[in-house]
């Protein structure tokens, strides 16, 4: 009977036509078929009760299986469906895996930095990327002939609007709708035309950060700095803080992070030992008055964090290029989405 089971789903596998199916049924169980006969030529008598009623089960089932399947056949092969050739389908079988996929590191990174900072009370917002002028620079102390405009080469749209330089983009539209206090990060791609090397991008991500209230001061703001990098490295780093001119900062500076790839030694990625991670500063006033705050009781501070710059020291990444690659391998490296 076992034989006699698998010839039969090698034959209806290899019947494409009803005619073909036809004939399979005529081979097992037309009057003469080989399952008719085995039943009509099996001498029950020389079968002890036992063994009678094993055989008579499975005469049974092979032939309820042969009905099935024929009939199945005949149906698809009559509606033209193709009939299915492979080895019987076995619906048992564990199915495949799927993956998860993995998330961008830059989108870890700042999935943490909200998180740090939402946990100090901060808001999360996003603007536009296709930005004013007015928002991008004006607003922000830098008027058509200021020198500071050439420190962010920019991609200009036949419009007059750019594509956002930095995230200080968001400051005077965050001051305009939220007023004072406020605390605000607004993490975002920028985009500058610039030659790329191993730590410059023409599309990179920021994380601008602005809290204006009353009485803030340098101190407030290195308070902050200090709580973000000890919670983004869950380690002690080595920092330097120097001054830095940025036309919306008075006083303003530079946060560089000794680079954690060569340990301050110098290599391709970080140039002279130090990485530019944080510039910042205190709000200059008249961008606080650009968006309405009252100078005389507030004032406020504001960074703009390198992202992409942070994602490779937290991950050891020496070329940043990696993340604009659109390599499946690189980002596989990553924890999973959950
Ligand atoms: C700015 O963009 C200012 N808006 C930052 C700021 C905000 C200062 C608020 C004061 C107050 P800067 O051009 O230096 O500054 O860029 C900030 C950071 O972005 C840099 O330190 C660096 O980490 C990152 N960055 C700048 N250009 C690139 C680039 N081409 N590729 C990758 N990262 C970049």
């Amino acid at each position: 009977m076992q034989d006699i089971r698998e010839q039969l789903l090698t034959d209806l596998a290899a019947a494409d036509t009803a005619q073909a199916v036809e004939e399979v049924r005529i081979k097992y169980l037309g009057r003469k078929g080989l399952i008719t006969t085995l039943a009509k030529t099996t001498d029950f008598s020389k079968l002890g009760p036992e063994e009678k009623r094993n055989f008579g089960r499975q005469l049974n089932e092979l032939k309820q299986l042969a009905t099935e399947r024929i009939a199945a056949a005949a149906a698809a092969a009559r509606s033209g469906q193709a009939v299915h050739k492979g080895p019987a389908l076995d619906l048992t079988l564990p199915g495949s895996e799927h993956s998860l996929g993995s998330l961008h590191p830059i989108t870890l990174v700042q999935m943490e930095l909200e998180d740090i900072f939402q946990g100090m009370g901060f808001m999360v917002l996003s603007g536009p990327d296709v930005e004013t002028e007015y928002y991008n620079f004006d607003s922000l102390n830098m008027p058509g002939d200021h020198p500071a405009r050439d420190m962010q080469d920019t991609f200009w749209l036949n419009s007059g609007m750019l594509l956002k330089t930095h995230t200080s983009a968001n400051q005077v539209r965050t001051l305009e709708k939220y007023g004072a206090p406020v605390r605000a990060i607004f993490p975002g791609r920028c985009f500058r035309y610039e030659a790329m090397d191993p730590s410059h991008e023409t599309t990179f991500y920021q994380c601008e950060g602005l809290l204006v209230d009353r009485n803030i001061s340098v101190a407030n703001l290195i308070a902050v700095m200090k709580a973000l990098l000890g919670e983004i490295f869950h380690r002690d780093v080595a920092v330097r803080l120097r001054p830095g001119y940025f036309p919306f900062v008075e006083p303003g500076f530079e946060l560089d992070l000794q680079c954690l790839l060569c340990g301050g030694k110098k290599c391709p990625t970080c140039g002279d030992g130090w990485l530019e991670l944080i510039p910042c500063g205190l709000v200059h006033p008249r961008v606080l008055e650009a968006g309405g705050v009252d100078t005389s009781t507030c004032s406020g501070f504001a960074f703009g964090l390198g992202l992409t710059r942070l994602a490779m020291m937290k991950y050891g990444i020496q070329d940043i290029r990696r993340f604009n690659s659109g390599d499946i391998r690189f980002c596989q490296q990553f924890p999973a989405a959950v």
